[in-house]
């Protein structure tokens, strides 16, 4: 595995370069051009202005994160093909900028979703939270405006104001797109890409829906291991694979995430790993918690276990992190924790590696 860090750029990220290279074992930065409009074409100058600033902070910059859908090509719209022809062309310079993987995601109109940006928890410090209950009652409409109140002055990945001003508009679209329309749309657009992708070297990475299943009527399709097995179908080829986030599946309690791991793992499909921990308070409630397994819900072992045993060799991250030691930066992406995070990852891999190779366990 190769750890990397999320890094929002110069200008619109609290964490600075040196401070991410600064932490151990740290190879580079996921990152992407925040200022580009969903649907143009990134530009080879932009990309490698990026990269040189990246690549002289002694860090490398390989993974991309994210370059969004159109919303059009989603809704399978006539115009999805010029800005398939768009993405192409994004594809293409980033491969020439030496970008060997692309996170993207296929969810309608929302990213991610919480219902509260800075919860505090019995420490004192502040995380992301999602609760099904404030869910089913609030209006969406509401809900960017709460967003957009509560994130410290800081952009939101996924939720571009620009983007989220037709709101009205792009739902009322949505009503006549179901689940099985969603995949057509997905299929039909990676067989546009993947060819290309096989022709250049970027692996696609699709990041699965956060929280996984359906929100204000909307579809969600990348939820669960038979969506995900269909998804893999869909082209089958190593270059339509997976962003493995641990967070985001695992918020579905049925969704077994170390066997996903081991399953697509086989497969060759996972070519990157978002890695974070969560705590539930119920079925569907549940908020972000440390890295650390007593922290929180899941058994971090067994899911670095499960990533070691498959040989992993593609690029990690940790996800969200809490606000910690007074820190003031975007909500789930300070300096602090992101790193206590990414320190206990490498920790958890280097003692299955060592036990692996001194023959104490199978
Ligand atoms: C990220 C997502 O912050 C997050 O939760 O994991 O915003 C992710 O970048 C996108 O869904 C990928 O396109
Ligand atoms: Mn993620």
């Amino acid at each position: 595995m190769k750890m990397t860090f999320r890094w929002f750029g110069e200008k619109d990220d609290s964490v600075k370069l040196w401070q991410i290279k600064q932490i151990p074992g740290m190879t580079g930065v996921v990152g992407a051009l925040f200022d580009i409009p969903v649907g143009e074409v990134w530009s080879l100058e932009k990309i490698n202005q990026l990269k040189t600033t990246v690549n002289n902070a002694g860090l490398e910059l390989e993974v991309i994160e994210s370059v969004n859908v159109h919303e059009d090509i989603k809704l399978g719209l006539p115009t999805r093909d010029m800005y398939i022809e768009n993405y192409i062309k994004t594809i293409k310079n980033l491969s020439k900028a030496g970008i060997k993987v692309i996170c993207y995601n296929f969810m309608p109109v929302f990213d991610w979703l919480r219902t509260d940006l800075a919860k505090k928890l019995e420490d004192g410090s502040e995380v992301l939270s999602y609760d099904d209950s404030t869910i089913s009652k609030v209006d969406p409409i509401k809900l960017v405006e709460d967003m957009e109140e509560n994130s410290h002055g800081f952009s939101l990945p996924g939720w571009e104001s620009y983007r989220l001003k037709e709101l009205k508009d792009t739902l009322e679209k949505y009503k006549s797109v179901d689940e099985e329309k969603l995949f057509d749309n997905l299929k039909y657009f990676l067989e546009s890409i993947i060819p290309v992708c096989e022709e250049v070297d970027v692996k696609m990475a699709i990041h699965p829906d956060d929280p996984p299943w359906n929100l204000f009527g909307l579809p969600r399709i990348v939820t669960s291991k038979s969506n995900l097995e269909r998804l893999v179908s869909l082209v089958d080829s190593p270059y339509n694979g997976l962003t493995l986030c641990t967070g985001s599946l695992g918020s579905n309690q049925k969704n077994n995430i170390p066997d996903m791991i081991r399953y697509f793992g086989k497969m060759g499909r996972i070519h990157f790993a978002h890695i974070r921990n969560i705590k539930f308070v119920s079925q569907r409630t549940f908020h972000e918690t440390s890295h650390l397994s007593s922290d929180g819900s899941f058994d971090m072992y067994e899911i670095i276990k499960a990533f070691y045993d498959v040989g992993f060799k593609g690029y990690v991250r940790p996800d969200h992190g809490r606000m910690i030691w007074g820190e003031k930066a975007r909500p789930g992406y300070g300096l602090y924790d992101r790193a206590l995070g990414a320190a206990y990852i490498n920790g958890l891999w280097e003692a299955i590696d060592k036990c692996k190779r001194s023959g104490k366990y199978e």
